[in-house]
């Protein structure tokens, strides 16, 4: 491993003003989002709609730092022949994948997953590095409800998270950990913040365990919010205190960069979150956005499947990546926001 390369590549994915674009949706989840706009999922429009956002200049070039890609897209040509990865290294980004297979429940834990992907990731990543991978992701996902999470789950997808980031450096791949606590349930701020501590102090444990050089990883956490179904939300000020409190309580000073996932956040929610915590300030590492969903609706929506719509969907790509390269410095105000057409 040469932790001082790792150490590089991790700082260009945090960069001032950029952060990362989450467009690893698997099979079954790009067909969930392709329904909701009415395209059948087939490996031509998922090529196409992919490459509608590689290919968008502005945003590409001046607010995204990489982007993760699911293993169909890595080996993908554009229209005219060109490799994906090559658009994306072409507009001076750094091409990622996401390594993890999943979830599967896990034995004796009624309603947990385990994240599955170990099994021959040393071989896949050697390829993936080949085809000019630079770093990569593994997803692990916990949930909250009643009796759940136990810390049979929390405890087996820290130690996988370490197994997948300790591969991965032995490849020379920067890993994001992402350790997903769910927003999905009625829980309050607090529950979030509560379950969120003890998954990132385990998986920190863990890291240290596997011997993971922190210098040489990104996290991808979800901030501290208020489940979706809670009567009790959580206003912008009190998420980016919370979730400030919370990650400087957990993360030792040593990660290079912290990329929040947008976990089911609205696109302006995911923003404002982010640029809130941003605006408060003495962080010891930067913080920026790795999001998927709060950065593809709305060109989703604009583009439709439809080749006449594919300059709208990357204007639409282009504005939720400058507000969140705006918000990523703290600079975002719901003024700009409106301001679609600059
Ligand atoms: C883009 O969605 C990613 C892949 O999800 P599946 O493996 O379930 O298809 C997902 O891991 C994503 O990278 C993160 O959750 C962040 O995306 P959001 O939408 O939460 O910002």
């Amino acid at each position: 491993m040469n932790l001082t390369d790792l150490n590089k590549v991790a700082q260009a994915m945090v960069q001032p003003g950029k952060g990362l674009l989450a467009a690893d949706e698997s099979g079954g989840t790009i067909k969930k989002r392709f329904d909701a706009i009415g395209v059948t999922s087939t490996e031509e429009s998922r090529r196409d709609y992919r490459e509608m956002l590689f290919r968008a200049k502005q945003p590409m070039a001046q607010a995204i730092s990489g982007v993760i890609l699911y293993d169909e897209t890595i080996w993908q040509d554009g229209k005219d022949g060109t490799p994906l990865i090559k658009l994306i290294e072409q507009a001076g980004a750094i091409p990622g994948i996401k390594v993890d297979e999943g979830t599967q429940a896990l034995p004796n834990c009624p309603g947990e997953t385990i994240t599955l992907g170990l099994d021959k990731l040393a071989d896949r990543l050697a390829k993936y590095y080949k085809q000019g991978a630079r770093f990569a992701k593994w997803r692990a996902v916990i949930d909250i409800g009643a009796g759940i999470p136990t810390y049979a789950a929390i405890h087996t997808n820290a130690h996988a998270l370490a197994r997948y980031a300790a591969l991965c450096q032995a490849a020379q791949i920067v890993p994001i950990v992402e350790p997903e606590v769910l927003m999905d349930g009625d829980h309050d701020i607090d529950r979030c913040y509560e379950v969120t501590q003890f998954v990132l102090k385990e998986t920190f444990q863990e890291l240290y365990y596997a011997k993971v050089a922190l210098e040489g990883m990104i996290l991808k956490p979800n901030m501290a919010v208020a489940g979706k179904k809670s009567a009790n939300q959580a206003g912008v000020a009190e998420v980016a205190e919370k979730t400030v409190r919370l990650l400087k309580a957990c993360v030792p000073a040593a990660v290079p960069g912290i990329a929040f996932l947008s976990g089911g956040q609205s696109d302006v929610d995911a923003t404002a979150h982010l640029d809130a915590i941003n605006k408060l300030g003495g962080l010891p590492w930067p913080v920026t956005f790795s999001y998927g969903r709060a950065l593809q609706a709305a060109p989703q929506q604009a583009w439709a499947g439809k080749l006449e719509n594919v300059v709208a969907g990357q204007q639409a790509f282009a504005h939720r990546a400058r507000m969140n390269s705006l918000a990523s410095k703290g600079q975002w105000t719901p003024e700009l926001e409106q301001n679609k057409a600059a």
